[in-house]
């Protein structure tokens, strides 16, 4: 009886244990497939994923608070008061069933049991996945009067669930370091951690999350007891409000859980963020789509109701309604699916008319109740609707005057000869003299050059009419080909890359700020797509002897001296592009063999927006105190080599 006791769990375990090695194997073979990448985003979901598992035992109503800590060695942990992970002997496997969450590919879900999971899309891959890709892994269980912990290297045990010591409570407590040996970086950024955090306790009201980055020394506390509304509160402290409070609707209509807050701004910017299971759904999808028709519908069934638009005109649009609004709407549903090139677009059909049908009703009833507020909504909406009209027929007009003016290339591009955007790039140049040597110093047959030398609008403060009547605006938008907006289509752009090329100093910052709110606002997806760059002319030109060297940055210079001494070493500060020849400018920034160019990545779009909000946008006060702390950094945009 003993006996063949034995020899059953010998073969269950021989089962799991090949089950395991099997999974180990395929997710370290192909990391990217389970986490996206292997650089610093792939590298930051691998977080994500461990905290998104509290912050389903949080949703499930068990935990009340998490705690992430980087520690000095790169490793991290995260804690939670939840009920545990099970430690028992899970019944299939005959081993203890914290040991299968964490180490069998897709065990997660079997034991969360009833309820929705949370995770989902680019996450809830299981933090067995994370355990896969990590040099060493740490679990700590508080369940049943006891501590118990269990150790893994590279995903596979090396100790066995063992009971530690008595305790009280509950929870879980994960620490992992992750393996060099499959990131290309391992150092975790708090910046980027604080960031995902913060929204998280955003869209779980209540719920309390603290970092701590042992590194740094650096501690932030989140907890939201408004949720959304508070979100809301955020994304518009540097902006002036048509009302206050915001708007709040919340509602559970067939298994899916609505919430909405939003909040008209007296800006021009339509800023809607959408959310499934929590997951940002930057790519829309039905629930974004029921929201925008409830709001389209209810706001034009009042507007007809209150006379401000008559029978005689047409309904309001869309985006004229949207026009200064901020929005957060977070759905949390039983079985998400995930659409799209990034897997962030909400596709489940039904969710449309649920959140139509929740956002009518509360918008309908809020209306009502807040007459002086819907008045101001409905006069920002008709001023807009007016505005673009009178856009629509200036375009109309100069089509008439003159078929050539839309297509027609701006006369100071100097273009390239090559056609295909393969291989073409498009310098967006600071200044006439620099524009020049551009011209001279490129190769023309895949760089085109617009040097822009009148005033570039600053976007945050002007409305479509006015961006499209800018001069060097409408430039940039006929020589890139794509259009704007909401008529964008990547498949247009002539070029494969624009670059931004402007001097290194104030002036310089300030029009390739002017230029990044731009591209933000109109041309996000090109963005998006990888191929809006920064150029980097050198700072110094250091001659030594015969030698003379570029130098990209005051570190680079402090070691070059370091390294060679300073006797005979004579130094040009480089303040303009100007200041170089045709020549020079062509070896140090533009010539792809030697150049370097930061690509704007677009890392975190509510960092992003507050910022351009707070550096382009109304007050004053704000933007003194960001330029401070932030004096030389370009930190808004995380932008990589
Ligand atoms: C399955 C069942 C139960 C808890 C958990 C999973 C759980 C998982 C994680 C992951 C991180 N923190 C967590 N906290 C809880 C509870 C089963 C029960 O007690 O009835």
């Amino acid at each position: 009886m003993a006996r063949e006791r034995s020899r059953e769990r010998g073969a269950n375990y021989d089962e799991t244990q090949i089950q395991v090695l099997e999974g180990l194997e395929a997710v370290r073979r192909r990391p990217s497939m389970y986490v996206g990448s292997t650089g610093p985003r792939g590298l930051h979901h691998l977080v994500y994923e461990v905290v998104d598992n509290s912050v389903d035992e949080a949703l499930a109503g068990y935990c009340t608070h998490i705690q992430v800590v980087l520690h000095k060695d790169g490793s991290v942990t995260v804690t939670d008061n939840g009920r545990g992970i099970p430690v028992g002997i899970h019944p299939h496997t005959g081993r203890p069933a914290v040991e299968v969450a964490l180490t069998v590919l897709h065990a997660g879900g079997k034991f969360g049991g009833e309820g929705y999971k949370v995770s989902g899309g680019l996450h809830g891959v299981g933090v067995s996945v994370v355990n896969a890709l990590s040099r060493w892994m740490e679990v700590e269980v508080r369940r049943e009067g006891g501590l118990y912990r269990q150790r893994y290297e590279r995903g596979k045990p090396v100790t066995a669930v063992d009971r530690i010591a008595d305790a009280d409570g509950t929870g879980t407590c994960v620490s992992f370091l992750p393996d060099a040996e499959i990131f290309e970086t391992t150092e975790f950024s708090a910046d980027t951690l604080v960031q995902r955090l913060r929204e998280l306790a955003f869209l779980n009201r209540g719920l309390r999350i603290d970092f701590r980055d042992d590194r740094t020394g650096e501690e932030r506390f989140f907890q939201y007891d408004g949720g959304l509304l508070s979100f809301v509160a955020h994304l518009n402290k540097n902006k002036d409000l048509l009302h206050e409070p915001a708007i709040h609707i919340e509602a559970t209509r067939n298994g899916s859980h609505v919430e909405l807050a939003m909040q008209w701004t007296a800006g021009y910017t339509e800023l809607i963020f959408s959310y499934a299971n929590t997951i940002h759904t930057t790519e829309g999808g039905t629930h974004e789509e029921g929201f925008k028709r409830a709001l389209t519908r209810v706001i034009n069934d009042y507007a007809r109701r209150t006379g401000s638009v008559k029978e005689s005109e047409p309904n309001l649009a869309g985006e004229d309604i949207r026009e200064g609004l901020t929005a957060v709407l977070s759905v949390k549903l039983a079985a998400p699916q995930f659409e799209g090139q990034t897997k962030t677009k909400l596709g489940n059909s039904d969710v449309r008319s649920v959140v139509e049908t929740v956002v009518a009703e509360g918008l309908g009833r809020f209306l009502e109740e807040h007459p002086a507020v819907a008045r101001r909504v409905l006069d920002k909406a008709v001023t807009a609707a007016r505005a673009r009209e009178a856009a629509r027929k200036a375009r109309e007009l100069t089509r008439r005057k003159n078929s050539l003016e839309l297509t027609a290339l701006p006369g100071k591009l100097a273009d390239c000869s090559q056609r295909d955007p393969e291989h073409t790039e498009l310098f967006l140049v600071e200044g006439d003299s620099a524009g020049g040597s551009a011209k001279q110093g490129r190769d023309r047959a895949f760089q085109a050059i617009l040097p822009l030398r009148g005033k570039i609008i600053n976007v945050e403060k002007a409305r479509l009419d006015r961006v499209l009547a800018n001069e060097e605006i409408r430039a940039i938008i006929t020589a890139i080909g794509t259009g704007v907006g909401e008529d964008f289509d990547l498949a247009k752009a002539r070029y494969g890359r624009v670059v931004i090329m402007t001097d290194a100093d104030i002036d310089g910052a300030h029009i390739r700020t002017l230029l990044l709110t731009f591209f933000f606002r109109y041309m996000e997806p090109l963005i998006a797509a990888g191929r809006v760059f920064i150029a980097q002319p050198p700072l110094f030109q250091v001659k030594r002897a015969k030698e003379t060297v570029y130098l990209y940055s005051d570190r680079e210079l402090d070691a070059y001296l370091e390294r060679t001494g300073r006797t005979g070493v004579s130094i040009q500060r480089y303040k303009g592009l100007g200041e170089m020849n045709a020549e020079q400018l062509w070896q140090t920034t533009m010539n792809p063999e030697r150049r370097t160019l930061l690509q704007v990545e677009i890392e975190d779009a509510i960092l992003a927006h507050e910022i351009f909000t707070i550096l382009m946008g109304d007050r004053v006060e704000p933007r003194r105190e960001f330029i401070e702390a932030h004096a030389s950094e370009v930190r808004f945009l995380d932008t990589v080599g």
